[in-house]
């Protein structure tokens, strides 16, 4: 049937007196035709045969292997609750409340028809209750009445998994926003009894909003801030669960001519995720985790407490970059990971330099050169060459977009870093440039310029003064150092300009 027919068949339907119950797509029929692997009621597919199975349970990024079975199982899953503290970002900490001891949890892997024995464990050191809803449960709370668990005990309860599709887990204990910004969450992957295609790769990503008192990046422990976390004002968005998880040496990687398939989930607890890859189309989208999907997609919307499996053959080198498209939060709040792909060219589908250093910004490398500098700096060390190598890695990208990797700015538009007279000449003043930005004319090394350069307000008074210590180390610069102090001195007693960040 083409879809002019169905639409008038919607249209009458619509139309008509009769109650509105049997939409063309719900109808029995239809759904016979269409759902081989949906609905609760074709899911009971007989007891378990055979011994029970412990469930094989990943950290992300992976995924267990698929389950391989033609029957139904008693499948026995284990998972441990863990509170513990981890770096969030670099140099920042966080006390997160984990599924298995990472966030985002354990990626589980059952198939439809399964029955499965389900142990929470709260760990004796944890100071919280816990418990766990997860959506492939059919039942009241999703399990989350029978698991109740104070430290030091464990749960038990059963469940059949009826629905094939891929679920959001997470604890349920109040206040239940809470628990589920300190990370309380993870997927589990009901496969239909056929199981799904093969591909290549398999990876699991989940992104997870974040509230701490700290603005973003803001160094040390940071506690969980609830007026912002009420007010949906993230400092984090993340995918699995720190900045930088998926980058760099930790990117999640492919071979060219390779199929992928990405389990993307989001705990929320607030935010919706526009996920998109940076130079891939989705060939495959089963959105919403559910069983249909949609081809050729660029961006999936991804709701909090929901899923989408999307797929996609990689076929250039590269590197991809896994984002949510509300873009800030990419760039400015920590939602940005890794696809590495190696291979050979294809130059018939793309011929060019790869996403570079300069869309990265301090992305593309982390070094640990920031969190060195942290550390020494909390333990009142901190060296100048800590603040250099610190300052190098947040220049790339920050700076290095208009005044250019080797100082040199360009002619007529950027004024140079490298051995200028304007910078060298007033330390506070250059610290002022950074913190407030700069308009209107302004000689450097004997050349006008009159441009505008916008406060720098994403970057915070330790970065500020490590990236100007670099700078002044380098390209025959004065060598002079600025420390965090000088910098919160000159932004108390200025003032920046309207709609800078702060
Ligand atoms: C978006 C482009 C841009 C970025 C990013 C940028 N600047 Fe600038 N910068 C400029 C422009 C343009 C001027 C000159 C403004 C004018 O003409 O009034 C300038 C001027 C300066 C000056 C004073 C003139 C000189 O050359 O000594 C300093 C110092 C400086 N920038 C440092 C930095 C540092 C450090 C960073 C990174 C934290 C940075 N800038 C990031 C565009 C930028
Ligand atoms: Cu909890």
């Amino acid at each position: 049937m083409s879809i002019l027919p169905l639409l008038a068949m919607v249209g009458l339907v619509g139309c008509a007196d009769s109650p509105p119950t049997a939409a063309p797509t719900t109808s029995p029929t239809a759904s016979t035709e269409s759902t081989t692997t949906g609905g609760s009621a074709k899911g009971d597919l007989g007891p378990p045969q055979g011994e029970p199975i412990q469930a094989i349970l990943t950290d992300h990024p992976q995924v267990p292997p698929p389950t391989n079975r033609s029957q139904p199982a008693k499948v026995v899953v284990k998972l441990e609750v863990v509170e513990k503290v981890m770096p969030i970002s670099e140099g920042v900490d966080y006390t997160f409340w984990t599924f298995g001891g990472d966030v985002p949890g354990d990626f589980i892997r059952v198939r439809q028809g399964d029955t499965v024995e389900f142990h929470l464990q709260n760990h004796p050191d944890n100071k919280m209750p816990h418990n766990i809803d997860l959506h492939a449960v059919t039942g009241p709370g999703g399990g989350a009445a029978s698991t109740f668990t104070a430290p030091g005990h464990a749960s038990q309860f059963t469940f059949k998994a009826l629905n094939a599709g891929l679920y959001v887990y997470h604890c349920a204990t109040a206040p239940v926003g809470m628990h589920i910004a300190n990370g309380m969450y993870g997927l589990i992957l009901v496969e239909p009894p056929e199981g799904l295609p093969p591909v290549d790769r398999e990876y699991y990503v989940m992104q997870g909003d974040f509230y701490t008192v700290g603005k973003y990046r803001e160094k040390g422990l940071q506690p969980f801030d609830m007026q912002k976390a009420i007010e949906e004002n993230a400092s984090y968005v993340l995918f699995n669960g720190s900045e930088g998880s998926l980058v760099g040496d930790k990117a999640i990687t492919a071979k060219v001519g390779e199929t992928v398939r990405l389990y993307v989930g989001n705990g929320g607890p607030n935010l919706v995720s526009s996920f998109h890859v940076i130079g891939e189309i989705f060939d495959k989208v089963f959105y919403e985790g559910g069983s249909f999907s949609q081809e050729n997609v660029q961006t999936t919307l991804i709701p909090a407490g929901g899923s989408a499996i999307v797929e996609f053959r990689v076929e250039a080198p590269g590197t991809y970059v896994l984002v949510d498209h509300s873009i800030f939060r990419a760039f400015n709040k920590g939602a940005l990971g890794m696809l590495k792909v190696e291979g050979g060219d294809d130059l018939a589908v793309y011929s060019g330099k790869e996403v570079d250093s300069v869309y990265l910004a301090d992305k593309a490398a982390p070094g640990g050169a920031v969190a060195t500098a942290t550390a020494e700096q909390s333990s009142g060390t901190l060296s100048a060459p800590a603040q250099i190598a610190a300052g190098q890695a947040l220049y790339a990208g920050t700076c290095s977009t208009c005044h250019q990797a080797n100082g040199a700015g360009l002619e007529g538009v950027f004024p140079p870093l490298a051995a200028s007279d304007y910078l060298n000449a007033d330390k506070t003043r250059a610290i002022a440039v950074v913190v407030n930005g700069l308009s209107g004319p302004v000689t450097v090394n004997g050349k006008d310029y009159s441009s505008v350069m916008p406060p720098m307000s994403n970057l915070n008074d330790d970065e500020i003064a490590n990236i100007l210590t670099y700078v002044y180390s380098a390209w025959g610069n004065s060598g002079q150092v600025v420390q965090a102090a000088e910098v919160a001195q000159v932004r108390a007693t200025t003032t920046a300009p309207p709609g800078a960040a702060h």
